[in-house]
């Protein structure tokens, strides 16, 4: 499986992966666990958000135990970020059957669409629209970098934008969603472990800062003279990173946009994303004031507007501790249980459904990078313990 997912959307010259939401490698992707659905005899479906389901047993009957993650990357992401956990769940199914285990409860894979927010820059788009957290009209104004919006872009992948919306049926009918996903940082490295619990998830979010100047020749107009947006966005940019730091917080622009963006031109216009997260709520909210702040003081002095948008906001995760304790007891109950400040489908849906993660070790902890890595044991260990799970929950 793991061979053959591989080289969909992966890029030859960084060797990331640019699997965006609607796009053609996501319909391969999409095309390939249906494929595996299929394979294995599972009633495959997509739900009214496009996000990918493969059935075993009556999902009408309620109480479903569900797994997976998504296939969707962040640009130029790594390999294990998502297709872990959806290849393990696979994998999973398949060492069930191997066991001979009988399910008593209905089981699903699932696989949520847009869980980065690469394209239309909002987080874990499929798993908001299925529990209500994202409405269709907001859905209906997200758009990409060209100006396309999410439903054209559904349209042109072959789905109707028009039945997305909240689907708290099909949400009834799970009794426990659990995901495996790869550990995005180093904490299963430091303790020596090659799985891990999900304790909980950070609050974080994402923030667009405009700031809109006066375009001009960059050769000759005095320096008095400048209103340039790249020095308020250059200010801003430490500015989080000293908030952060302050905080205990983590604070990152990684993307930023600017118009015209002409090497001999100063800018009229420079867009920076912000994306902060902390362990509270109230940390983050102090961060994000004190960068507004600090934008808006140097916005002043530059002659420069500053405008903010908050973009996507996900609050504190705490995973139900019942479903989270009885996972840890059918692992032997040795298991170490780790907070995370990545945001993942299984957060959102906690609101609605009883969730738990699991982690597989990272052993240098990066992710949304080409470099992002797992080791097979360690994977394999993961599929096993997904097993383990799976089989106490919904096998007899
Ligand atoms: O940004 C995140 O935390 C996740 O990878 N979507
Ligand atoms: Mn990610
Ligand atoms: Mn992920």
């Amino acid at each position: 499986m793991w061979r053959e997912l591989a080289p969909i959307g992966r890029h030859a010259g960084t060797g990331g992966y640019r699997r965006f939401a609607w796009t053609g490698a996501d319909a391969d992707c999409r095309n390939w666990f249906q494929e595996q659905a299929e394979a294995r005899g599972l009633t495959y479906e997509v739900d009214r958000n496009g996000n990918q389901w493969a059935w075993l047993g009556d999902h009408s009957a309620g109480d479903a135990v569900v797994t997976g993650s998504h296939l969707d990357s962040v640009p130029d992401g790594g390999a294990f970020d998502g297709p872990l956990g959806v290849v393990s769940s696979f994998a999973a199914l398949d060492e069930l059957r191997r066991r001979g285990a009988q399910f008593t409860r209905p089981f699903a894979i699932t696989n949520f669409g847009d869980e980065e927010g690469a394209r239309f820059g909002l987080a874990c788009v499929g798993s908001r629209l299925a529990s209500g957290r994202l409405s269709k009209e907001q859905a209906f104004e997200l758009r990409d970098g060209d100006g396309i919006r999410l439903p054209q872009a559904m349209e042109e992948a072959g789905y109707d934008p028009a039945a997305i919306g909240p689907d708290p049926e099909r949400l009834a009918r799970i009794g426990a969603f659990v995901e495996l996903h790869v550990e995005q940082g180093r904490a299963l490295d430091l303790s020596g472990d090659a799985v891990g619990i999900a304790s909980a998830i950070w609050p974080h979010g994402r923030w667009r800062f405009d700031f809109a100047g006066e375009a001009n020749h960059a050769g000759t107009t005095r320096l008095v003279d400048r209103r340039d947006p790249m020095l308020t966005y250059a200010e801003t940019v430490l500015a989080a990173r000293r908030e952060a730091e302050l905080a205990g917080a983590v604070a990152t622009f990684g993307k930023i946009s600017v118009e015209p963006n002409g090497v001999n031109a100063i800018p009229s216009l420079v867009r920076g994303w912000l994306d902060s997260r902390a362990a509270d709520q109230a940390t983050l909210d102090t961060v994000v004031a004190a960068v507004q702040r600090a934008a808006k003081e140097r916005a002043d002095r530059d002659g420069v507007d500053l405008r903010v948008v908050r973009e996507s906001f996900t609050p504190v995760v705490e995973f139900e501790h019942a479903l989270r304790d009885e996972i840890n007891k059918i692992l032997g109950g040795a298991v170490p249980v780790l907070g995370t400040g990545a945001g993942h489908d299984a957060g959102i849906l906690s609101a609605t459904v009883p969730t738990a993660m699991l982690f597989v070790r990272n052993p240098t902890g990066v992710s949304h990078s080409p470099a992002e890595s797992a080791a097979e044991d360690d994977c394999v260990a993961g599929v096993i313990a997904l097993a383990d799970v799976l089989e106490g929950l919904a096998c007899s």
